[in-house]
């Protein structure tokens, strides 16, 4: 078992018990992944493996899985709520290097005005400020970055493990129960207006995380620039694709 694998049970479980989850399509040869990487007796077998569900209200459930044994660990699960919905999406970066843990947890904004925040921070908040007592703020962050997190970001850097196993697991289990109920609660937008504010916030926000993927260096490093390229922009960010082509099966 490895560390974040837990993570991605319970997720799927709580999901598939919660939601009506059917498969959302991964790109033939993206499901797993696996190379030798490094020297000697460096030597690791790296796999990532993928994931990717939808379910009504939510156009694609996804997680990236890499495994390359103690100190290689990531799972990145975003959800990407339809475009007919306000929903934020649920966002978050489980990082293991060998310099440590990076956690990032957060439901990401569309919007910032005082009316979004209201609906989708404030109910977070107090989640937030428990978890963020134990699990302080990791510092250095980029600038760019800010405008896509809301006020219960939790931006972490744990120094033991077993910090991961516990407080973290239970803030993302948390923070992924508070997210179920904002799906619960949602409503479809008929607003003409409304919609197109959505599309152009979602269309800035996976813009920028397919540009700027911070695992863009990793994945070409382990699998090579054309299966990162076409990983990042098939399957993980994969909205622009979509849009010229979206699924014709639900
Ligand atoms: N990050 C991803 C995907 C990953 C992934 C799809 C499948 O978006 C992994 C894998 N994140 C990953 C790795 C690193 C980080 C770091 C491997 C380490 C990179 C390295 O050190 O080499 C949140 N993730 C980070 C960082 C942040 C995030 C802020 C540190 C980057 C830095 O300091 O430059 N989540 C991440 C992020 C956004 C987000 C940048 C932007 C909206 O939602």
């Amino acid at each position: 078992m490895t560390l974040y694998q837990p993570f991605l049970d319970y997720a799927i479980a709580l999901l598939s018990e919660k939601l009506s989850l059917t498969p959302y399509p991964i790109p033939a040869g993206f499901e797993r992944k696996e190379e030798l990487s490094g020297k000697g007796k460096k030597q690791e077998t790296v796999i990532t493996t993928s994931y990717a569900y939808q379910a009504p209200k939510l156009r694609q459930i996804r997680a990236a899985h890499v495994q390359g044994g103690n100190a290689l660990q990531v799972l990145n699960f975003v959800i990407f709520p339809d475009l007919n919905y306000d929903l934020p999406f649920f966002g978050a970066d489980l990082v293991t290097l060998p310099g440590g843990h990076l956690i990032a947890l957060d439901m990401q904004p569309l919007f910032h005005d005082a009316a979004y925040q209201h609906k989708y921070s404030d109910p977070i908040l107090p989640i937030f400020k428990a978890y963020q007592e134990h699990l302080p703020w990791g510092g250095d962050f980029p600038e760019d970055a800010k405008p896509f997190f809301s006020p219960a970001f939790l931006w972490t850097r744990p120094q033991e493990t077993e910090m991961v196993e516990t407080r973290v697991f239970d803030a993302f289990k948390d923070y992924l129960g508070a997210y179920l109920e904002f799906v619960e609660q949602a409503e479809a937008v008929n607003d003409p207006e409304q919609l197109e504010e959505i599309l152009a916030a979602q269309r800035r926000y996976i813009g920028y995380r397919a540009d700027k993927d911070p695992a863009r260096g990793m994945f070409t490093r382990f699998y090579g620039p054309e299966w990162t390229e076409e990983y990042i922009h098939g399957f993980l960010f994969d909205l622009e694709r979509y849009l010229k082509q979206p699924l014709l099966t639900i």
